[in-house]
């Protein structure tokens, strides 16, 4: 019998105390039958598995400040207290969806949610890059977010360089993902326009 463990518990305790199985993966979105003789998942959509859609929202705020300056990849940090339990529920990983920014549109996103392994953050955060060119920042505006897929678990890489360049394949894969159903739907519902009050 093969062995895929899926432990409930930080990843670098569980990776010596489930030394003896096949695999360890951090969440069963990972999970891939045809790796085991098993048919595939028939869920995947392009390269990214549809989730139950998130929500979640707040004022742009200052980051690690490393974004823009080390990567060239600016990401429109949230505050994560106000988050509450939404964070903790959700697996880390890198994800896609739709942003609205009041008084700018609604734009395709990329976002890692987790701990960065390379840089290991002292926190868990959610760092969404909008596939858009804008002119100037955004801080303290209102940022809409619709999560409503999964492509991949966050990992650690050897270089700056190898991050970046996985981060842009991460890119286009949800620009190219977005225009399909379901995750295209998405970006017409209200949570990403409506004004605070009025909700
Ligand atoms: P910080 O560490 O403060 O988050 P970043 O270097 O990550 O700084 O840059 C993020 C900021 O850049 C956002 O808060 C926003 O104001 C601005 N910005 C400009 N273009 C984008 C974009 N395409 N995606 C995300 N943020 C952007
Ligand atoms: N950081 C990691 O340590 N590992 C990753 O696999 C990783 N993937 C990312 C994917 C996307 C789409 C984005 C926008 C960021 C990713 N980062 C990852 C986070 C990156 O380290 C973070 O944006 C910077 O630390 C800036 O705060
Ligand atoms: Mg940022």
């Amino acid at each position: 019998m093969k062995v895929v463990a899926v432990p409930s518990i930080p990843s670098k305790i569980a990776r010596t105390l489930y030394s003896g199985a096949d695999s360890v993966l951090n969440s069963l979105l990972d999970f891939r039958p045809e790796l085991w003789g098993l048919p595939p998942f028939q869920d995947w959509v392009g390269k990214a598995l549809p989730i139950e859609p998130w929500c979640l929202g707040g004022p742009v705020i200052k980051g690690f400040g490393r974004g823009s300056k080390v990567l060239g990849i600016p990401t429109a940090n949230l505050p994560t207290a106000a988050l509450g339990s939404q964070l903790s529920q959700h697996v880390c990983g890198i994800y896609l969806g739709w942003a609205g920014l009041s008084n700018r549109g609604v734009y395709k996103i990329v976002m890692s949610v987790g701990w960065n392994p390379f840089f290991d953050n002292a926190a868990k955060t959610v760092e969404p890059w909008l596939l858009h060119d804008f002119p100037d920042d955004f801080y303290g505006e209102e940022l809409r977010l619709i999560v409503v897929g999964y492509i991949r678990p966050e990992a650690n890489f050897s270089s700056l360089e190898l991050l970046i360049e996985r981060i842009h394949e991460d890119a286009e894969i949800a620009k190219a993902a977005l225009d399909l159903l379901p995750f295209s739907s998405y970006q017409d519902d209200k949570f990403l326009t409506t004004p605070l009050a009025k909700q």
